[in-house]
């Protein structure tokens, strides 16, 4: 692989995938990617994506082959206590927290156990395929258990009679209802992030670095940000100023043929609901205008 270009490991197929390949397009990057091939090549950036299983992320990045990582949080953090019960101490860092993958793990009983606060956890038998995080959590909290460590199909153990309850991730809920389970307790809030390696880079990949990083922010903000546009008398504006959500200054231009009306533009940093563009009409605003924005660089 060229030493030049940066490598960046994203899951190959799997909740990930799109939402990440996904930003990487919104931050400008155009990959040549052949049916099935592991390698995608950037064609107008030096960075190459690797598709790999998720969890080949973190060591991917530990061990150099890729500088960079999409991982989901209970992966990574997984890997880093197992690293840590082997003695080691992880190669990986976070250096962003994305807006996608979001889930938990949870603990979930089974529908008709009761359920007593993390006391009823004494003894029991919990199904995870995070015994690491499982185990971590237990032990901050004094509580001894048995972890059932399985590999998938968590949500049928206790049906099986494997386990008692489960640790497992949940996002709407939906599985663990149709599996006759209840949410009881989170142990780990998750969502994906960016990770790199610690190590230094080559000057040109520091640099292309630092310019994914100032794109994936300004992505980021771009989802949330609106301009808003709207008439208002020159009176109601602080009442105006305070109702406009996220934004600093907005612009206050004249209009033509009057004195005491004018026109204010701004970027709100936060989504415009119904209900401001109603409370911003009743402070005398008119004319109100939500428009999406496209880019954003700051
Ligand atoms: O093949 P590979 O190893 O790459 O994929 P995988 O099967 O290990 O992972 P995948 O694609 O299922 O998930 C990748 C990452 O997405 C996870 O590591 C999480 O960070 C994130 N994520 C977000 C989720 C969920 N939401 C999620 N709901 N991962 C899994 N689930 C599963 C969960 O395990 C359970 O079976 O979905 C089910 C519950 O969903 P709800 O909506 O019914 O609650
Ligand atoms: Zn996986």
């Amino acid at each position: 692989m060229d030493e030049a270009r940066l490598k960046l490991a994203v899951q190959k197929s799997g909740r990930l995938s799109d939402p990440s390949l996904e930003l990487l397009g919104r931050c400008g990057l155009k990959l040549s990617r052949g049916k099935d091939q592991l390698l995608g090549f950037g064609e107008n950036m030096p960075l190459d994506v690797l598709f790999v299983r998720d969890d080949d992320i973190p060591d991917l990045v530990e061990e150099d082959v890729c500088d960079l990582g999409l991982i989901g949080r209970n992966v990574l953090e997984e890997k880093r206590l197992e690293l840590a019960a082997q003695g080691r101490a992880a190669r990986f860092e976070t250096v962003r927290t994305l807006d996608f993958g979001r889930c938990r793990l949870s603990l979930a009983v089974p529908q008709e156990s009761p359920w007593s606060g993390l006391e009823s956890l004494r003894g029991r038998r919990i199904a995870t395929t995070y015994p690491y995080l499982l185990g971590d959590f237990l032990r901050a909290r004094g509580i001894r258990a048995e972890i059932v460590t399985l590999s998938g199909a968590v949500e049928i153990a206790p049906r099986l009679g494997r386990a008692d309850l489960i640790c497992d991730l949940v996002s709407t809920g939906s599985t663990l209802a149709a599996n006759h389970l209840r949410e009881v307790e989170t142990v780990l809030e998750s969502q994906a992030l960016l990770i790199r390696t610690p190590l230094p880079l080559a000057p040109s990949k520091a640099e292309w670095m630092r310019r994914l990083l100032l794109r994936i922010e300004g992505v980021q903000q771009v989802r949330e940000s609106k301009y808003i546009m709207l008439h208002a008398p020159r009176s109601a504006l602080p009442d105006i100023r305070r109702l406009l959500p996220g934004s600093e200054s907005p612009t206050i231009i004249p209009l033509e043929g009057s004195s005491e009306r004018v026109a204010v533009h701004a970027v709100c940093r936060e989504n415009v609901f119904w209900e401001t563009l109603e409370s911003l009409k009743q402070a005398g605003a008119s004319a109100l205008l939500v428009l999406p924005v496209e880019k954003m660089l700051s």
